[in-house]
């Protein structure tokens, strides 16, 4: 992997890392008007992801990925317009929170249905395909969306069609207050992969720089000879299904023994070891990210609610 490659991962997870704290203490304080879902301690996959794609790929993201969202160019103020519903927001202010995308990035905005959005991505590649494009799809899911019928029908049509397309299970350990023991009988998740004649790889979930240079080149062989995968990553989450949970349910165990391998922290730990950041250049950057996150902030405040005059756009069509 080269050194820009690294250093975008970083600053990705960084950026992603600041603005969910901002969104943590807004929501804490009543300045935010739907509810709040981070992928505090999850940031790994999608900056990964977002690392190896390349222009026409698309993407299916979950409430925890919106480290996929800023590998893909989303700005920090148009992420704080989102959860301020703000009027020049992706959504103009009429969703409060994750339900936003952007397609010039290949992004979908997601539904909340789990699972649903598999087959999505899946009929967006299998189209751009027709059209002779070179695209990959990715679909991010966590372990209680696996439990589904969507999954099931979505993962089971991609194999059969031999769908370009990469299944990203993020084992966060629970689904809400589920714990993996009461959502799947099988050791792994990643054993599903063979009942539907797919490969399955099992990574580590909160190691970035480790997560890209293991799936590059599944992603390169995938655009060659296409099919789908499965990927099972292992990663924790480390705050409540949303904010308004307290997570007492998950043993404090457990999420110590997670923050000892923080995703931040293993990719700091590596960039210092490669020497390809020193000390100060670590702090110059993390200076940088906080200052530009706390100016987006500043400026989507300021940023116009949607006028009540357009209430009924997009509802009925015409208008
Ligand atoms: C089909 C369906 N059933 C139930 C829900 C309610 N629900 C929303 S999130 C969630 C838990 C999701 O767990 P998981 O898939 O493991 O993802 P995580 O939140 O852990 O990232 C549930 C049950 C839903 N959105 N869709």
């Amino acid at each position: 992997m080269n050194d820009a490659t690294s250093l975008f991962l970083l600053r990705v997870m960084l950026t992603t890392r600041a603005i969910e704290e901002r969104l943590i203490r807004l929501y804490h304080q009543g300045r935010i008007f739907g509810g709040v879902y981070t992928g505090f301690g999850q940031e790994a996959s999608g900056a990964a992801v977002a690392a190896i794609a390349a222009p026409n790929d698309l993407f299916a993201p979950c409430i925890r990925n919106l480290s996929l969202h800023i590998g893909r160019g989303a700005s920090p103020r148009d992420l704080f317009r989102q959860w301020l519903g703000r009027a020049d927001g992706p959504t103009g202010g009429r969703d409060g929170n994750v339900h936003f995308g952007n397609l010039d990035h290949g992004v979908y905005a997601m539904i909340s249905h789990l699972g649903a959005m598999i087959s999505v991505v899946s009929g967006g590649v299998m189209a751009r395909r027709y059209q002779g494009m070179d695209s990959v799809g990715f679909a991010f899911i966590g372990d209680g969306a696996t439990s589904t019928g969507d999954f099931h029908e979505a993962v089971n049509f991609a194999a059969v069609r031999e769908v370009p397309l990469m299944v990203v299970v993020e084992n966060n350990h629970y689904a809400y207050s589920t714990p993996n023991a009461s959502q799947f009988r099988c050791r792994n998740l990643v054993d599903k992969a063979a009942g539907y004649g797919i490969e399955g790889i099992a990574l580590d979930g909160n190691d970035a720089i480790g997560l890209t240079e293991a799936l590059a080149p599944v992603v390169a062989d995938l655009r060659e000879k296409p099919r789908t995968v499965l990927v099972e990553v292992d990663t924790m989450r480390m705050r409540g299904h949303g904010e308004h949970d307290d997570f007492s349910y998950v043993p404090r165990e457990l999420l110590a023994a997670y923050a000892a391998r923080d995703p931040l922290t293993v990719c700091r730990e590596i960039l210092l070891a490669r020497g390809l950041i020193d000390p100060p250049g670590l702090e110059a950057l993390e200076a940088e990210v906080q200052q530009a996150v706390d100016e987006a902030q500043q400026a989507a405040f300021r940023d116009p609610p949607p006028s009540p005059s357009t209430l009924l756009k997009g509802v009925y069509a015409g208008e």
